[in-house]
Parts: structure tokens; C-alpha cells; sequence
């Protein structure tokens, strides 16, 4: 719907009642001179009794949600943004099928969300905090109180613990968050990280592991010209939710311009734009696809693109 159509102008093609500021042209943006980020992995700050089983101590995790300023390419300004343990991508939670964890979700934002709110949508009308949060981790077999039901928020200064069993298979999953009426905001904003299951059959396939296994996580955002993020409005500015649009920005680990990597011994890692574009619809709050790739230097040696 909305690409680099508006790089040059404030108006979305076919849709007058939104109101977008000039935005970023993608093609101004130099290529590959951005190595690529790797998401931290998260540690856990100690142990808990399970709840499932009280006599057995698991890892208890410990992340919380702040703002930061961080440049999406190192041609353009340091942009605000909100993020678990102040980064977006989050750190990356690693674990195995059947193995247990905590996590205390805590919300250590500002009191003022810097993002446009609708309050006339269900679950953010006025009277409610601006900033709420709550963490639900996508395809994860979550009990219901840790699963990040969209009005269990919490404001800023609180915290929740929420119990992740894992009994799944091995995968890749995110955790991101989830507040009523605003969480399409909130995941825009940065609120989002992986979340990676291992088991025996996985590691029975022999994928590449280690350093030649890198989490990507991919999405569309808009940026203006200064590189800040950008989310449209409508022309209404008492109503100003848009049902949805596409960014012009594509981020793969944060970072846009086609970024790069080289591992010590020169195998190329390749990363290229993905060729369909994440949502960033408000009742389809998905932050992007969330993927692993393998390292390419049987394929495509030192190459990085
Ligand atoms: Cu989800």
C-alpha cells in the first residue's frame, strides 16, 4: 500500500485521510555498511522454584523495558525507541523442550507513551494509563496467567513473573508485547525478542549451530527523514488509529540498509531485504517474521548480500 511512494511527499497514494510526514527514502540509504547486530542472549539472574514443582529450581530471568536511543543505520540520527533490556531486538532467550524457566517482565518505561494513542479504541480510553505493557510469547504453551492476556498490563514501576514449562517442540518463537488497545504501538515502538526452543531432534539434523547460527528478526517500519520512527495518523487527530500500512524501512536486526557480516575466517553471511513486507496492522501486531538462517558460505562464499 505505502512504500517509497512517500518518500518525496506527505500523502499516502489512495488514502487522503492518512497523514504521514516526509518519510525516509529507502534508496538514499547506503548499502552493506552496516555489519549485522546479533541480538544478546539473555542470562538468567538466578534460580526459582518451579511452580510446577517446588523442590526443582529453575532459571529466573530478569528484563526489563526501556527506553533507548539507537540508530537504525549509521548514516541517520540515534532514534527513540523502546526495547527489552533498552535494545530491539530484546536479548534472545534460549532454552530446551521441558525445560522450565521465569521470567519477571518489568516495566521500567516513561509514564508518557511517544507514540500516537486512539484513546476511542476498546482498552485505551482515557482514563486508562497511557503506557501498559504485558508480555505474551507468540506459539509458546503458556498456563493462562503467563500468557500475556491483553488487559493483565502493567505500568511503569511494576513488574509480572510469568512461567514459561516449554513442554514443546524445538522452535523459534518471540515474545513481544501485548497491551489492549496499544500493543501495535508497543511492538513498533521495539517491545519485541526471541525466544528459542531446542531439543534432541533438532540437534539430530546437524543444522548449523554455534556462531553459524544467527537469529534474524525482520520487519517494516517507517522513518522520516531523520531517521526517527514514524508511525501515520489518521487526519482526524482525536481518532487518530489507521486500520493499517506497510513501512517503507525494512529492519533485519534492527538495523536497515542491507546489513552485513563476516566471520573471522571470511565466510560470508548473507542477509538480503526480504522480498515481502511484515504488517504493521494494528489488530495484526506482528512484529515481522522471526527466522534463522543458516551461514551461506556453501552457496554463496564471501559474498554479502
Ligand atoms: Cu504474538
Amino acid at each position: 500500500m505505502l512504500a517509497s511512494a512517500v518518500a518525496h511527499e506527505a500523502v499516502v497514494p489512495g488514502f487522503p485521510e492518512i497523514k504521514v510526514r516526509p518519510a525516509l527514502d529507502p534508496n538514499s540509504i547506503r548499502k552493506f555498511v552496516d555489519p549485522l547486530p546479533i541480538p544478546a542472549l539473555a542470562r538468567p539472574v538466578g534460580v526459582r522454584p518451579c511452580p510446577a514443582d517446588r523442590s526443582r529450581m529453575i532459571p529466573f530471568y530478569r528484563l526489563e523495558m526501556r527506553e533507548f536511543r539507537a540508530s537504525f543505520h549509521r548514516d541517520l540520527k540515534p532514534a527513540r525507541q523502546w526495547g527489552f533490556a533498552g535494545a530491539f531486538p530484546g536479548p534472545t532467550i534460549e532454552t530446551r523442550g521441558n525445560e522450565p524457566l521465569l521470567v519477571e517482565w518489568v516495566n521500567a518505561l516513561p509514564h508518557k507513551h511517544f507514540l500516537p494513542i486512539d484513546h476511542h479504541l476498546h482498552g485505551a480510553e482515557k482514563h486508562l494509563p497511557e503506557v501498559r505493557t504485558v508480555v505474551h510469547l507468540h506459539g509458546g504453551k503458556t498456563p493462562p496467567e503467563s500468557d500475556g492476556y491483553p488487559e493483565s498490563w502493567i505500568t511503569p514501576r511494576q513488574s509480572a513473573v510469568a512461567f514459561y514449562p516449554n513442554q514443546q517442540d524445538a522452535a523459534m518463537l518471540w515474545y513481544h508485547d501485548h497491551a489492549m488497545g496499544i500493543n501495535r504501538l508497543n511492538i513498533f515502538a521495539g517491545l519485541a525478542g526471541a525466544f528459542i526452543i531446542r531439543d534432541d531432534e533438532e540437534a539430530g539434523l546437524n543444522l548449523p549451530h554455534g556462531k553459524y547460527e544467527i537469529p534474524l528478526v525482520v520487519c517494516d517500519r517507517m522513518l522520516d527523514r531523520e531517521g526517527q520512527l514514524y508511525y501515520p495518523v489518521s487526519a482526524d487527530p482525536d481518532a487518530p488509529w489507521i486500520p493499517e500500512f506497510f513501512g517503507q524501512i525494512m529492519l533485519v536486526n534492527g538495523r536497515c540498509g542491507r546489513i552485513s557480516r563476516s566471520s573471522r575466517e571470511g565466510t560470508g553471511f548473507a542477509c538480503s531485504m526480504p522480498p515481502t513486507r511484515g504488517s504493521s496492522a494494528s489488530h495484526c501486531p506482528m512484529a515481522g517474521a522471526f527466522t534463522r538462517l543458516a551461514p551461506t558460505s556453501a552457496c554463496c562464499p564471501h559474498r554479502s548480500n
